[in-house]
């Protein structure tokens, strides 16, 4: 990238800076520093430099009374923030050398800083993506969160079984995090509504007995690239309110006061670990109410301290975009503040609260949905059920004039759901409640339409829209993969880091034999260092000279690691059964977290590690193949696992994964995908050509079609194809559970008469496509080409594109 040159001046700076916290804020000498020490005093550093910089853009925003995007989103996988701040800031370079010269190396100083991993997956992970091209492109974009005090679990693997421990990410507070202690939010929970009318006749409810959550604020400042915008998000954490307890303490009842305190304090304390079924859990609907309600209140009072005094104007200056259902519950805060607490009418209310949300839908599992139960939403959030009420009587009384009086159809799209035990449909509620719907790829959004909320599409067609994911070329490229990324410049130029679509101009050097020769020993050097990292952390030695076959994602039946553990399973047999050895020999590196409750996940990880234990022992595959499990994913080992790939594994069953972000990654690192024609593997097959990706398996059209006739087959598959009866058999053999007879004989089973995931069906095409994959790597020259033409086309893909994409249809944002 182009450097500004080092100054002596900034070097001066830089010192001054360090010697002053290392003295004032870690009170230490110089001599006494650990390694985390000095990782510490320099994020305090950059940590000033960003506060300067988030004051004169927020002072920036305001002088042109910007419009402002706020998201919402229970999930912020942000990673580590040091090498990106230096790298965005411009001043990494300096701060090196100065290291350097106090004999410090930096990239070992990176090594020191927690993940913060405030997140599950791909939704997380796109929130902050978003972050980065909204800072980056001078856009007033800023967000609101949970401050969790542990993040998700880590992941230890004994005997091959996954072990979830706390991640205390906080165990010393974050350099990152600004306190606001005056910012603080009181948030009313629990309670009873009292009916009362008032001197006018007016029904006026009020909210009685209830108890108070105090939301304290934390900023985490994100620096755009080039330094000239630092955005932030606004973080809670939730506490007792002094005030509340003291009537307690008053009323003689110490111990309760101190336990109420301690339950408050609880609805932060960590996030939910599943990434799809909606766990109905009473603290998650605290966590979700008390972040949405700290931030809507944030929000207006942010509004009218602009000496805004007229709400129907909000709409003009604020946008609020839903990350999922989790922060739905906004709308009916926004109305009972509105309502309740500013005595604007009903009507109006409700215009400016639909004028100002937007929803973005990430799942096509209609088991995902979110649904909360009538009885819960009553003890918690009283108030906001009878808004929800109110809010579901007015729809329903606009559909009905509207409607031919089907009460099918009303009851499908009914926000709260009568039976036995009632529920409120989130779903429902934030799309009536939103002026816009997104999908997140094209496949997904259509699906959106006519598959999960068809009535919704027929009602109101003009709010349902696509925008298909993105990913931050900034730390996915630029920081992730430094050789390529300097291989790019010198070839390109530099501007690719903020238009992704310069890359283009390689297209043209597909075939050149000095540009895939460079290619290739940068691959080859992320690939030796990721096998030192395998070699650590799984203790598993592959040769980085083997293709490296990857899947690195969340552990669900959907994504299919299963059908890649038969298709190793099948590869195995072909050796030490057939004797036939593959041209090249290929590492199967596979990684990703399992929610704590969902056994089947769990022991499909259970089974790539026996795999592993099994395949890596045997003699006769020595040299040829390697299983390697890779604990703790996370979005630190994600930047070295993805520049070390040569095939994507993206095979999920089609018309399950709403976009997928790790295939774009992948990609813009030069790995081919190997993937069904799912989510954004469609558009990615579109832009990068069909020559270029390495498609098989049904359309989603075809699964649902066997869905609809329900004939599919499964044992058919089994019965009709010798190479899927012998993995199979042998996974119902003790083979890959010497020590635990029978472990896996249920993957058979479930395979042979459910197969609900239709790896049956597919299994056929994947191992073909597997072998044309083989046959394909040890042509270089071929396989060069296909990878430079990746990197080439990928720029659609970038999360400036989609960001550009939103700011423009849905925000109304402009840069600033
Ligand atoms: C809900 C209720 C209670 C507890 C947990 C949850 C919960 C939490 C996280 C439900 C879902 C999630 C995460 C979903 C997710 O990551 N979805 C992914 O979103 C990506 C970004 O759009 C897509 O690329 C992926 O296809 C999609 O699976």
């Amino acid at each position: 990238m182009a450097v500004p040159p080092i100054s002596d001046s900034n070097r001066n700076l830089f010192k001054s800076l360090i010697d002053h916290h290392v003295r004032f804020t870690l009170a230490k000498r110089r001599q006494q520093l650990t390694g985390h020490d000095w990782y510490q005093a320099t994020a305090l550093v950059v940590r000033d430099m960003l506060v300067e910089k988030m004051l004169a853009t927020r002072a920036r925003f305001d002088r042109v009374n910007a419009k402002k995007l706020y998201y919402l989103s229970l999930e912020f996988l942000i990673g580590r923030s040091l090498e990106n701040n230096l790298f965005n800031l411009g001043i990494i370079d300096e701060c090196r050398d100065f290291l350097a010269d106090a004999g410090v190396d930096l990239r070992v100083l990176f090594d020191e800083e927690p993940d913060a991993a405030l997140g599950n997956g791909g939704l997380g992970r796109l929130a902050a993506c978003f972050l980065d091209s909204l800072a980056t492109m001078d856009m007033p974009g800023y967000a609101y969160g949970i401050n969790y005090e542990f993040g998700l679990f880590r992941q230890e693997i004994r005997e091959g079984y996954q072990i979830e421990r706390p991640d205390s990410w906080q165990r010393e507070r974050s350099p990152w995090l600004i306190t606001r202690p005056e910012e603080a939010c009181l948030v009313p929970v629990y309670g009873r509504i009292e009916h009362r009318i008032d001197r006018r006749g007016e029904y006026t409810p009020s909210w009685v007995d209830r108890r108070v959550l105090v939301g304290m604020p934390s900023d985490l400042p994100i620096a755009g690239f080039g330094g000239g915008t630092v955005n932030y998000v606004r973080l809670f954490a939730a506490s007792a309110s002094d005030e509340f307890d003291m009537q307690i303490f008053n009323a003689g009842d110490y111990l309760k006061a101190v336990e109420q305190k301690m339950v408050s304090e609880t609805v932060s304390r960590v996030l939910y670990p599943s990434d799809a079924v909606a766990a109905g859990r009473e603290l998650r609907l605290l966590q979700e109410y008390f972040f949405v309600a700290c931030a809507v209140r944030d929000i207006l009072r942010t509004y009218l301290r602009r000496g805004e005094e007229d709400f129907r104007e909000l709409p003009s200056k604020v946008a609020i975009q839903l990350n999922d259902t989790h922060p739905s519950l906004a709308i009916a805060e926004m109305m009972r503040l509105l309502v309740d607490e500013y005595d604007l009418n009903w009507e109006v209310a409700w215009d400016v609260t639909r004028s100002t949300v937007a929803y973005t839908n990430h799942t096509l599992l209609p088991e995902a949905l979110e649904r909360w139960p009538i009885s819960l939403l009553e003890r918690v959030v009283p108030r906001h059920l009878q808004i929800i009420y109110e809010i579901n009587r007015r729809f329903l009384g606009h559909f009905a004039t509207l409607s031919t009086g089907d009460s099918e159809l009303t009851r499908r799209v009914a926000i709260v759901e009568e039976g036995y035990e009632g529920h409120v449909r989130m779903a429902n509620l934030a799309i009536v409640g939103s002026h816009s719907v997104n999908g997140v790829s094209e496949l997904h959004s259509e699906l959106l339409k006519t598959r999960l909320v068809p009535d919704f599409y027929k009602l109101w067609p003009e709010r349902f829209s696509n925008k298909t994911n993105g990913v931050t070329q900034r730390r996915w490229l630029l920081m992730a993969n430094p050789g390529l990324a300097n291989l790019l410049d010198a070839t390109v130029g530099t501007g690719w880091a903020t238009d992704l679509q310069q890359l283009r101009e390689l297209e043209p050097l597909a075939d050149n034999p000095e540009l895939q020769a460079r290619l290739s020993a940068i691959k080859r050097m992320n690939k030796e260092r990721l096998a030192r990292i395998v070699n650590r952390i799984s203790a598993v030695d592959i040769d980085p000279e083997a293709m490296f076959d990857v899947q690195a994602k969340r552990i669900h039946e959907y994504k299919r690691q299963l059908l890649m553990a038969l298709g190793i399973i099948h590869q195995y047999l072909q050796i030490v059964e057939d004797g036939i050895e593959p041209a090249n020999p290929r590492a199967y590196l596979m990684a990703g977290k399992a929610a704590p409750g969902y056994w089947a996940a769990k022991m499909i990880i259970k089974l790539i590690c026996n795999m592993g234990d099994v395949i890596n022992a045997d003699t006769r595959t020595r040299g040829l193949i390697k299983v390697a499990f890779l604990p703790d994913y996370r979005v630190s080992l994600a930047e070295k696992i993805i520049p070390a790939a040569d095939v994507s594994e993206q095979i999920s069953t089609a018309g399950r994964e709403a976009s997928g972000t790790g295939n774009m990654k992948f990609a813009m690192n030069g790995a081919l995908t190997i993937g069904t024609l799912d989510g954004a593997n469609i558009e990615i097959r579109q832009a990068v050509g069909a020559d270029n990706i390495f498609i098989f398996g049904l359309t989603a059209e075809q699964i649902e079609e066997y869905q609809k006739n329900r004939n599919y087959n499964p044992r058919q598959h089994y019965e009709s194809d010798p190479r899927l009866k012998r993995v199979l058999d042998t996974l119902a053999s003790d083979l890959f559970c010497p020590k635990e007879p029978g472990l896996f004989r249920w993957i058979r089973d479930l395979l042979l008469d459910r197969d609900d995931y239709f790896l049956m069906a597919d299994f056929g095409a994947y191992a073909d496509t597997q072998s044309e994959i083989a046959r394909q790597y040890v042509q270089e020259q071929v396989w060069n080409r296909k990878v430079i033409l990746n990197i080439a086309r990928i720029g659609c893909f970038s999360s400036d594109r989609t960001v550009a994409e939103y700011a423009r249809d849905i925000w109304g944002l402009t840069p600033a």
